[in-house]
């Protein structure tokens, strides 16, 4: 098996149409699966545990015939955790505590209420709340991660949310321990064993079993995608995840290996997932495709990597290291290396990217299990305006409004003005009957 990702250099006349014809790639919607979707959803809200369960007995041959039999108790979680070997669960627990370090400190930078008061005795300020109730939706397939339960409960529980629901479907009741202790890690309240559209309508529209959230937050299949995005209105969604991508930019000074390694971790990840290589250093793109070509073998995964490098990888020559990082800001990728001696000079060159991780030392993979911030990233482009998963997502924000006397003056006149201009008689009234005469 072999992996070839596509040469490309800035510098040929064809550049711009290969490169573009690179990065494009369809997130087309089935339209068979949103009918099922729409039905499924319709279904459960009408019908609400019978139809949750009837589904889960059909999709993951699970058979129960109430719905509490499907639910997780704190001391199953707890077992979890408990009945794994040291190793995992101190590892489990070290990488809990960093990421709800950082999401304090993020916490703190942002999302506290703030407050000032004008001259006149005015308050203005913004009050911030969490969230009353938010679900968290767990892949169970071949894309269980049990870090992705840390990285949506521990911001969630950081935010203060009353009550996080987790879902995991668990097919033919094949439970993933990890997934279970990590959920008993970061604090989950309630878990369910469903999954799919029908975990997602349960949540949406609360069951005699399942509450009603107010949000719901976590990667899934292309149902749950469906399902996340019909949902949205009734409840808040975090966002609609596509295929992991890394885009590493290298000024040729890091092991050609450990470059080579960090572009087959996200590929291992789904065929559909793009790992490009920019490097001023034409010999450097021959050294790390020469240890593709050997490590490839090594890996249990080889058959999505080469895929997915075949597909959609690029190795592409850049003129300099200014021109590879304005290439970076095109692609605005989910994850960006800054692979270079020097990392702190191309910093401030990028603006669109939602992690980035600097020097040859900063591997992508810590950062999906351990460094601290969230690894749930915006994808495919999104990083152009939207941010990495946070406690910010699971809170919401009011204003505050106390005016005083003398203020009521003051904007009394203003207001006034406006809403006769407006014409709405009854503003202009309700901001004149506080003016004094
Ligand atoms: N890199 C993934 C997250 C993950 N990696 C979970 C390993 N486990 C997000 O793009
Ligand atoms: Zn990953």
């Amino acid at each position: 098996m072999k992996a070839t990702p596509l040469r490309l250099r800035t510098d040929s006349a064809d550049f711009e149409t290969a490169f573009q014809a690179r990065l494009h790639w369809s997130a087309d919607t089935d339209a068979a699966i949103e009918q099922r979707v729409a039905d499924i959803l319709a279904d459960v809200q009408q019908r609400g545990d019978a139809a949750v369960l009837e589904y889960t007995q059909r999709f993951d041959g699970l058979a129960a015939t109430e719905m509490h039999a499907l639910e997780l108790t704190a001391a199953e979680l707890k077992a979890a955790f408990d009945g794994l070997p040291d190793v995992q669960r101190q590892a489990l627990q070290a990488a809990a505590e960093r990421v709800r370090r950082y999401h304090e400190a993020q916490k703190k930078a942002s999302g506290e209420s703030w407050s000032y008061r004008d001259e006149d005795g005015t308050l203005l300020g913004q009050k911030v709340t969490p969230l009353d109730r938010v679900g968290i939706y767990v892949p169970g397939g071949k894309a269980a991660y049990p870090s992705s339960v840390l990285m949506n409960a521990i911001p969630a529980q950081v935010a203060g949310v009353g009550e996080i629901i987790m879902v995991v479907p668990t097919p033919q009741g094949a439970k993933n321990a990890l997934v279970l202790a990590a959920a008993h890690v970061a604090g989950v309240h309630r878990a369910f064993t469903i999954g799919g559209a029908q975990a997602v309508a349960a949540l949406a529209y609360g069951t005699q079993t399942v509450p009603k959230v107010d949000k719901i937050t976590g990667p899934g299949n292309a149902y749950v995608a469906s399902a996340k995005k019909r949902v949205f209105g009734t409840v808040g969604i975090d966002m609609i995840a596509g295929p992991s991508e890394i885009l590493v930019l290298a000024d040729g000074s890091t092991p050609a290996e450990w470059v080579a390694m960090d572009l087959f971790s996200q590929a291992e990840h789904d065929e559909l997932a793009q790992s490009i290589l920019l490097s001023p250093d034409a010999a450097y793109l021959d050294a790390v495709q020469r240890e593709i070509d050997r490590l490839l073998p090594e890996m249990p995964r080889a058959g999505i990597i080469a895929k997915s490098l075949n597909d959609r990888g690029a190795l592409i020559l850049t003129r300099d290291m200014e021109e590879a990082c304005a290439i970076s800001n095109r692609i605005a990728p989910e994850h960006l290396e800054v692979s270079s001696q020097d990392p702190q000079r191309w910093e401030p060159l990028l603006r669109h990217a939602g992690a980035i991780f600097l020097g040859a030392y900063t591997s992508e993979s810590l950062g999906d299990y351990c460094a601290g911030p969230n690894h749930v990233l915006p994808t495919s482009g999104t990083a152009r305006f939207s941010s990495p998963l946070g406690v910010y997502d699971f809170q919401k924000r009011s204003s505050l409004i106390e005016v005083s006397k003398a203020g009521a003056q003051t904007l009394g006149r203003i207001a006034s003005v406006l809403a006769h201009g407006e014409g709405l008689q009854g503003h202009a009234r309700a901001a004149e009957m506080r003016l004094k005469d």
